[in-house]
């Protein structure tokens, strides 16, 4: 297959961005950066590319991806669809589409709101957001009970999707204090052969 021409739109703090990036790395495909902080998001040619203004956009050739679920879904279809990244079996597919919900709600909304807000200036209250994290925290602690992985018994897009928000909750004011299996869980991300982190911010 010849090499494809792949250009990511991006932060290094976004979590979002962060599951495509570590996804281009592990499946080894060249791509180009281009940092898009919200003033270069604001602007016309980035709103041609997505009219929300959102980070990650992925473009490849001409055809332009928004939306972190969508792209990694189309990078694993083309790319690589024998992977086990996004099985074909309708019902192991299913488990893998339920946790890239969960990462455009629950997470979201509880424990990437959270770190939005103390880091990075987001509109919101603190508070919302970390009962929306707890409850999701409680259920992945008691979910990942006797798991390696999110949801299938091998690494999936579920565990590239949900990872870095997690990771990095306590950024946030969200401990994984209580939480030993999900600690556990992000071992085994990280200790996946060429996993991407994402960088740091300072702990509250
Ligand atoms: N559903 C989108 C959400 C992406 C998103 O919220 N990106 C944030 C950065 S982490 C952003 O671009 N926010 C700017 C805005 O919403 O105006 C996805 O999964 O890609």
């Amino acid at each position: 297959m010849t090499q494809p021409t792949l250009t990511l739109y991006g932060t290094p703090t976004s979590g979002h961005t962060h599951r495509v990036e570590a996804l281009l790395v592990l499946l080894e495909l060249p791509y180009v950066y281009i940092e898009a902080p919200a003033k270069v998001r604001a602007t016309e040619t980035f709103r041609k590319l997505n009219p929300l203004g959102q980070i990650p956009v992925l473009v490849d050739q001409e055809r332009v991806f928004c939306d972190s679920g969508a792209i990694m879904i189309y990078l694993v279809q083309k790319y690589a669809p024998d992977s086990g990244w996004l099985p074909t079996e309708p019902a192991e597919a299913a488990q893998v589409y339920r946790w890239l919900f969960i990462a455009a709600g629950e997470l979201r909304y509880g424990p990437a709101q959270a770190r939005g807000i103390r880091q990075l200036g987001w509109a919101g209250e603190h508070v919302t957001a970390s009962e929306i994290a707890t409850r999701l925290l409680r259920f992945m602690e008691q979910h990942l009970a006797g798991r390696s992985f999110l949801a299938l018994d091998h690494p999936t897009l579920a565990d590239l999707a949900c990872y870095g928000y997690i990771a990095h909750a306590p950024e946030g004011g969200i401990s994984l204090e209580a939480y030993p299996n999900i600690r556990g869980w992000l071992k085994n991300v990280e200790a996946l052969p060429n996993f991407k982190l994402m960088p740091d911010l300072p702990i509250p």
